[in-house]
């Protein structure tokens, strides 16, 4: 439905059409939240907030169509736009009427002052006003113009306000009704209600009655119902109580110089990301933004002891393997790093004192010794939310994996290196490689030729037939959110039941990371294998190490 057709239920329904002015699309919004009908786009507001000048016609049409359009878009109630004086004769009105309605605004109001107007309240400024058949023309001119019969058009006489009196005003409300205004505004600065509720009596009700109780503010809407008004715009309060909270904010910021002095006087952060959507945002990031750029935790478990790297590892764990100058987990956190992830747990446990590299959050898994390294994941459950990297601390990998990984959308995504297929003849594969059966075996032979789309994983553990294996495991793997909550949910499951072997380890306790992907697997989910060649190495062993400070340039 459109704003001009709702608008025009309002009118129709019983009862006065309560609308506040707005100055933006903040104070539009709030006016919407609070529970009123509609929104008057307030020329005073809108040049106080937009430029800080008096509202005199010095805004162009531009200008304030452009402030009521952003109201239009933030609030979900029609909006009435205050249009002064029409920006010109009835042509420049004919366009302006064009304009508004295309921007979705519900009714416009125009006005009976002389251009360029003044704000019927300064006291001091020149006041005169066109002639009430030239306003007629306009309001005839707004009617002819409209696309959408639904579309509002307020005439407004300020009569009164010039000093012209009762009679005049009503002559010109008649006047205006006679050229097709769908209401009319008798604008009015007496200080009490009596002068319009005199008006109200005299009027012959030909259109309903617009009202604006700023000076004669002691009305109530009620009572302005009673009186046969059927829109009452409380035209400028938000404005003026706005200013009056910033100006108190201020004095006690400039007198205490701290921003926690105005602390009981402000909405909480979270109030106003409520207020513009930050929510929303959020879910189209995740809906819509390649999948790198959200924020992903990565899960080191570190906290084992492997003694064939002895001696090593003698007096560090093997993430602090020195390469060249750098740790192995140096370079993991700076490979991470380089593709924006931040958030990085390390689960410690051998020697683990010795890992002290800062911006990493820390676990421990002091039973490293009669556990394995799925329990060490879990040490760090609280980490386990959302988008989830896990990595073994004895990887080195190109970043260009990351890159491939991150943008995967499967839930759980792991990444098979198939250059161990074309190696398995040769005299020294790696030493008790985590071996991987896809549902799709890849080509055949040394030229890596990637999958159509990414393979699933049926099997995956060490103790498979080498001759069935379609790749090796590096040790890295992404879980969605979802992706994540399967995780947990399987964990659990099976440690709530009694102890068991579990896949090929003789206990939960004991697992690696491959049993619960193969566990992952029998109940049914899809693990995506990513399919690489090369590009990545291992430290399992003293050949390992060497053949690392070979390989590694920097
Ligand atoms: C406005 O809000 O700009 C109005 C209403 O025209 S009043 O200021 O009360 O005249
Ligand atoms: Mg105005």
């Amino acid at each position: 439905m459109s704003n001009a057709t709702k608008l025009r239920k309002l009118m129709q329904r019983p009862g006065i059409v309560r609308t506040v002015g707005a100055h933006d699309a903040l104070s539009a919004k709030m006016i919407e939240q609070a529970g009123f009908d509609a929104i008057w786009a307030s020329g005073f507001g809108i040049s106080a907030s937009l430029k800080c000048i008096p509202d005199g016609s010095f805004l162009t049409m531009t200008e304030q169509l452009d402030a009521t359009r952003n109201m239009v878009e933030a609030a979900g109630i029609p909006v009435i736009a205050d249009c002064d004086t029409g920006f010109g004769n009835a042509l420049n009105v004919m366009r302006m009427v064009q304009d508004y309605e295309k921007a979705g605004i519900a009714g416009i109001c125009i006005e009976d002052n002389v251009f360029p107007k003044r704000c019927s309240f300064y006291a001091g400024a020149r006041r005169d006003l066109v002639s009430a058949d030239e306003h007629a023309g306009k309001v005839r001119a707004a009617k002819s113009a409209q696309s959408s019969p639904d579309f509002l058009v307020i005439a407004r006489t300020e009569a009164l306000i010039a000093g012209w009196g009762r009679d005049e005003a009503l002559k010109r409300a008649e006047a205006y009704a006679d050229a097709g205004a769908d209401a009319v505004l008798i604008h009015s600065k007496s200080p009490t209600f009596d002068e319009l509720r005199a008006v109200s009596q005299q009027w012959s009700g030909r259109v309903p009655l617009v009202v604006v109780p700023t000076i004669f503010g002691a009305v109530t809407a009620e009572e302005l119902e009673r009186h046969n008004f059927k829109i009452v715009i409380f035209a400028n309060q938000v404005i003026r109580t706005a200013i009056k909270a910033m100006r108190d904010t201020l004095d006690v910021l400039k007198k205490e110089g701290r921003a926690e002095a105005v602390g009981d006087r402000m909405v909480a952060l979270q109030e106003v990301y409520d207020l513009v959507g930050v929510t929303q945002m959020e879910e189209d990031e995740r809906r819509f933004l390649p999948a790198g750029a959200e924020k992903v935790t990565a899960i080191i478990p570190a906290a084992g002891f492997e003694k064939q790297l002895l001696p090593l590892t003698q007096d560090k764990p093997k993430c602090l393997l020195d390469i060249k100058g750098k740790t192995i987990l140096e370079r993991q956190v700076a490979t991470l790093n380089e593709v924006n992830i931040k958030n990085i747990a390390v689960v410690r446990g051998y020697q683990k004192d010795k890992i002290t590299l800062s911006n990493l959050r820390y676990y421990d898994n002091d039973r490293y010794e009669e556990t394995g390294e799925l329990a060490s994941i879990f040490c760090a459950e609280a980490e386990l939310t959302g988008r989830c990297l896990l990595l073994y601390s004895d990887i080195i990998f190109e970043t260009g994996i990351l890159h491939k990984l991150l943008k995967s959308p499967a839930d759980i995504t792991i990444v098979v290196d198939q250059a161990w297929a074309d190696q398995r003849a040769l005299p020294r594969p790696h030493v008790n490689p985590d071996l991987v059966v896809m549902d799709v075996p890849p080509t055949a032979g040394y030229r890596f030729v990637p999958l159509d789309g990414p393979g699933r994983l049926v099997r995956i553990g060490q103790h498979l037939d080498p001759k069935q294996a379609h790749g090796e495991f590096i040790g890295l793997a992404m879980f969605s959110e979802r992706g994540t909550a399967l995780l947990k949910s399987a964990y659990h499951a099976v440690s709530s039941q009694p102890a068991a072997p579990f896949h090929e380890a003789p206990s939960l306790q004991k697992a690696s990371l491959t049993d619960m992907l193969q566990e992952l697997v029998t109940r049914g989910h899809d693990v995506s294998c990513l399919t690489i060649y090369k590009g990545w190495m291992e430290v399992d062993t003293f050949e390992d190490y060497q053949q690392a400070w070979a390989d590694i340039k920097r």
